[in-house]
């Protein structure tokens, strides 16, 4: 049994989310939401805080072993992320936390990682090698062995002068020992599309079949991930990972499917921790 805790969860989507997600999965999971008030009903159980203690009483849950996923709920992400590093915690698997999402697209064959959207605001070199690591290791779990990991810049033709290229360039040269392909800089359309790559003539390791896709900036990953969203008809889902359980990070904006969708994506990363 995998239970799941819910800081600000008792509102109707959530409840929505896990009235579906108990269809799907059954009896192999089980919901704690945490907020101030229960309104509604629903399979789930509620544990009562003050406003101060929503979100650490539900960390707390998952840093004592109480639950093994934690889903936001109606709360903000920063706070949430916030209480996540606190060192009491001892929540940290890896030296720095990132987000990871997993997107579908109808025109793909297969499922698109997509990283950092949602964490690290402006990482450097350093960071951005983590940030792919924990992408390479999330991409593993879900049984992707050897991802195809993209460094997103404007263009494929390395520009000194334009910082994304510099920070792809250098971050491929630290990564070429890992049981992947870390490439870049690469632009969007060579990553993903062969009518792109046929068009331009492009060769290179990775020529439109990447796993995953790095961007440099927060504002590049959360602008790509809201177009697809927008105009895309993509179902997305995404899980904060370098955590020792997997943080599903959820808008309220989020369509009942998409946050299903986070739901599967972190279930799978718990993979064989699976709890019976
Ligand atoms: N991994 C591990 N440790 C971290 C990380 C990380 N990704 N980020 C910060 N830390 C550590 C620092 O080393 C430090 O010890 C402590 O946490 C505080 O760090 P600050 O002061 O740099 O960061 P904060 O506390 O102001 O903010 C950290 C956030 C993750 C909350 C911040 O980066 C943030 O707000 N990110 C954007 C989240 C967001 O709004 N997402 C939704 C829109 S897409």
């Amino acid at each position: 049994m995998t239970t799941i805790a819910i800081p600000g969860g008792a509102n109707p989507e959530i409840r929505e989310a896990i009235t579906k997600a108990k269809q799907k999965f059954g009896s192999k999971i089980d919901f704690t939401i945490y907020d101030v008030e229960d309104n509604g009903a629903g399979d789930y159980h509620f544990v009562a805080c003050s406003p101060e203690t929503v979100i650490s009483t539900a960390v707390k849950s998952v840093a004592t072993g109480e639950a093994q996923i934690l889903m936001k709920g109606i709360v903000q992400t920063h706070d949430l992320l916030k209480e996540v590093l606190k060192k009491e915690y001892d929540l940290r698997q890896q030296k720095l936390l990132s987000h990871v999402a997993m997107i579908h697209l109808p025109q793909m064959d297969r499922p698109i990682l997509l990283t950092d959207s949602g964490m690290n605001i402006a990482p450097d070199v350093e960071q951005l090698v983590q940030i792919a690591d924990n992408a390479i290791t999330t991409a593993q779990k879900i049984g992707i062995e050897e991802p195809k990991v993209a460094l997103l810049s404007s263009a494929e033709i390395f520009n000194p002068k334009m910082p994304s290229s510099v920070l792809a360039k250098e971050v491929t040269e630290q990564m070429q020992d890992r049981r992947a392909t870390v490439y870049g800089p690469l632009s969007l359309d060579l990553a993903l599309s062969k009518e792109a790559v046929a068009h331009k003539h492009f060769t290179g390791p990775i020529a439109g079949d990447a796993d995953v896709l790095v961007v440099p900036t927060i504002d590049t990953g959360n602008v790509l991930y809201k177009s697809l969203l927008l105009f895309g008809q993509a179902v997305m889902g995404g899980t904060i990972v370098g955590t020792k359980v997997p943080i599903v990070l959820t808008s309220r904006s989020d369509s009942a499917e998409s946050k299903l969708l986070s739901l599967e994506f972190a279930m799978k990363q718990l993979g064989g921790e699976e709890h019976e």
